[in-house]
């Protein structure tokens, strides 16, 4: 199972790790730190160096309960970055978006892949990606990032989590996307629950029928200080959540901590 995504085939054979790159100034996870657009692309040539395999570059906070971001704020934030890392870096670069103007402007800067938190959804953002190379990812959500975490409800979250990737990878497929563009994510902590979160990546395998790579992020996320009773130090918590991801079929993680969770992946391959 490859995966077509601008100008590479990545071949999936182990798990890839994507590392995250936030140019967000409230980045929840680092602390603000990387605001600036040089601040992010150093900050992208260290996951590079640890051993990431695809950068993930976001300009607009898609997380629980975050305000939007005007278009200007995000493209003045996000493309001098993809510019910047496309002239010095030989690997796949994604861009987190749902905006399909981003998108265009992205993957015009260089950008070989579209990670969608609204699976291409917004009016335009479909046919932006039919006329590219680009490799998508399909995050399911339930509901919208303001409100969602105030009352998630399922009859049965994985099957609807399935339905639902399978309803937009079918939207995919007849706009002429190629099935090997795209990859699916359940979306951890995205209108779910603990209860919801932990029957997702217990269950992983009964989405992989769906016969296209899963990404999985947990990285960092409340779900795992939640379980693991620590606020502060996420990182253990990620990294077994990241070995259970891989175990249960997930293709590629998307990580904070690229260095850490190689090296978990190492010790799984190692078994395998
Ligand atoms: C607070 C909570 C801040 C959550 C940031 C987040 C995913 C994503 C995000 C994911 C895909 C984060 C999240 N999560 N894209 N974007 N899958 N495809 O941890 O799970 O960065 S935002």
């Amino acid at each position: 199972m490859n995966f077509q995504c601008g100008q590479y085939l990545l071949q999936l054979d182990r798990p890839y790790i994507m590392g995250i790159v936030n140019v967000t100034p409230d980045s929840f996870s680092d602390g603000g730190r990387y605001t600036s657009v040089d601040l992010a692309v150093e900050h992208a040539l260290k996951l590079v160096e640890d051993g990431a395999d695809i950068l993930d570059i976001g300009g607009e906070s898609t997380r629980p309960g975050a305000e939007p971001v005007s278009l200007e704020d995000e493209l003045n934030r996000v493309i001098p970055v993809i510019r910047a890392l496309a002239k010095q870096i030989k690997l796949p670069i994604s861009i987190d978006t749902y905006k399909p103007e981003v998108m265009r402007l992205a993957i015009e800067a260089g950008a070989d892949m579209v990670n969608d938190v609204q699976a291409l959804r917004m009016p335009g953002a479909l046919d932006v990606v039919a006329n590219s190379q680009a490799g998508v990812c399909l995050m399911h959500m339930q509901g919208d990032p303001k409100t969602m975490q105030l009352e998630p409800h399922y009859q049965d979250v994985v099957a609807e989590v399935r339905a639902f990737l399978n309803e937009r990878k079918q939207a995919l497929l007849a706009s002429g996307i190629a099935a090997n563009r795209i990859v699916l994510d359940p979306g951890f902590g995205f209108g779910k629950s603990r209860a919801h979160n932990i029957a997702l990546l217990k269950n992983l395998q009964d989405l992989s029928d769906l016969d296209s790579p899963l990404l999985v992020g947990l990285s960092r996320k409340s779900i795992l200080a939640a379980i693991a009773g620590d606020d502060q130090q996420r990182l253990p918590a990620s990294l077994a959540a990241a070995v259970i991801s891989a175990m249960k079929g997930a293709k590629i993680l998307r990580v904070h901590d690229v260095k850490g969770t190689l090296q978990a992946c190492k010790v799984l391959a190692a078994v395998q």
